[in-house]
């Protein structure tokens, strides 16, 4: 983990270099995709991914927590096959990055980074 700078510009720039986002986007969906089918369960949405928001659910009980991953996974899988396959996953993964960068605005903000996430890449793609 890090302490890190970032504005939108940091986050657009990287979502739409599409072979860094893509790059990322394949390795995390392989992390996600514990028994390596080559799409993503409902479980394996919320099991592997539920440690990146701990945060925000903390206050969250384990019921509520469960219908906001019936939400996530439902938008996830646009065309209802009960899966995430790796473009559903890339395509909604831009738009919540795009939606995040906007959110930030232009003025850069300080916060804390882990490791793999897509924000620390891109920290790491603006700094090189
Ligand atoms: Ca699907």
């Amino acid at each position: 983990m890090s302490l890190e700078f970032i504005d939108s510009q940091i986050v657009t720039e990287f979502v739409n270099d599409s072979k860094a986002f893509e790059k990322w986007a394949s390795e995390k969906f392989r992390a996600l995709d514990a028994d390596g089918k080559g799409v993503l369960s409902r479980d394996e949405l919320q099991r592997r991914s539920g440690k990146l928001s701990s945060a925000e659910f903390e206050l969250q009980s384990p019921d509520e927590i469960s219908d906001l991953y019936d939400v996530l996974f439902s938008k996830f899988d646009a065309n209802g096959s009960g899966t995430i396959d790796l473009q559903e996953f890339m395509a909604l993964t831009k738009e919540i990055m795009l939606a995040k960068a906007r959110g930030i605005g232009n003025s850069p903000i300080c916060i804390i980074l882990q490791g793999d996430s897509l924000l620390m890449r891109a920290v790491q793609r603006a700094n090189a």
